[in-house]
């Protein structure tokens, strides 16, 4: 049996730009199943989404930071390449962090939005974290994953934009880090090199979400059955 992300299934379903509007999203979407993308901006979350989900999935800025809302999108997976009969599964686009040039102001409303995020999102959400492979692990991503104690949840690391390293050099750097950031990020499951223009690596990260999506749903069967034991 093997899953796939179904192409192009992903639809667009809001924007969400505060938490009482993310609070009355939850309320009627309780206990939700997906992963949501975060990184800082202009590292390829739009354009890794629409690598694996299909084109036109997200919007890709030359201009950083236009990702400001939570973006969410439902999406389906194939079995054999034929339509499945699990569930509709979530992905959100997250804000990006650590704009340089973001105002007090706009740096506020994300910690304010996020926190809230963070904080009341179902535990079935797998975060992953994008970072861009030639700057790995930057101030304003060590202050995310600070940010991120608070709030424990499985998370996978994803460096893109591999295909920029072109020497053997630069590759070093990241195979250099690879140990102490394990150590850092303790919630980190995995670490994965790719690159949302090659498609390089690409394949694997899908294996890992479908896994994740998988694993919490044999979660939520097993939970029915001690419901109804009890
Ligand atoms: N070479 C290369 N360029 C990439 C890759 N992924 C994204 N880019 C480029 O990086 C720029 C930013 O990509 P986006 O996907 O919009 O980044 P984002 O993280 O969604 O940015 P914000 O939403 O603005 O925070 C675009 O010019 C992309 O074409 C990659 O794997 N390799
Ligand atoms: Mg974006």
């Amino acid at each position: 049996m093997s899953y796939k992300i179904k192409p192009h299934s992903a639809s667009f379903k809001m924007g969400i730009s505060s938490p009482a509007q993310f609070d009355e999203w939850l309320t009627a979407h309780p206990d939700i199943i997906g992963i949501s993308m975060v990184g800082r901006s202009n590292v390829g979350k739009s354009s890794i989404i629409n690598s694996l989900f299909g084109s036109k999935t997200a919007r890709v800025s030359k201009t950083p930071g236009r990702t400001r809302e939570i973006n969410i999108f439902e999406f389906e997976l194939s079995l054999n390449g034929k339509k499945s009969e699990l569930p509709p599964f979530y992905l959100i686009d997250l804000p990006g962090y650590g704009f340089a040039e973001v105002s007090k102001d706009m740096q506020k409303n994300w910690d304010e939005l996020m926190g809230y995020f963070f904080a009341h999102l179902s535990p079935g959400m797998m975060l992953v974290n994008i970072q861009d492979a030639r700057h790995p692990n930057q101030d304003a991503d060590k202050q995310f994953h600070k940010f991120l104690k608070n709030y424990t949840r499985n998370a996978i690391l994803l460096f893109n934009k591999m295909d920029k390293l072109k020497t053997q050099k630069e590759r070093a750097v990241l195979d250099k880090l690879k140990p102490s950031l394990s150590k850092e990020y303790k919630w980190i499951r995995q670490m994965y090199f790719a690159s949302a223009e090659s498609k390089k690596g690409l394949p694997q990260v899908e294996d890992a979400i479908i896994a994740h999506l998988l694993e919490e749903l044999e979660i939520r069967k097993t939970d029915r059955v001690e419901d109804i034991v009890d």
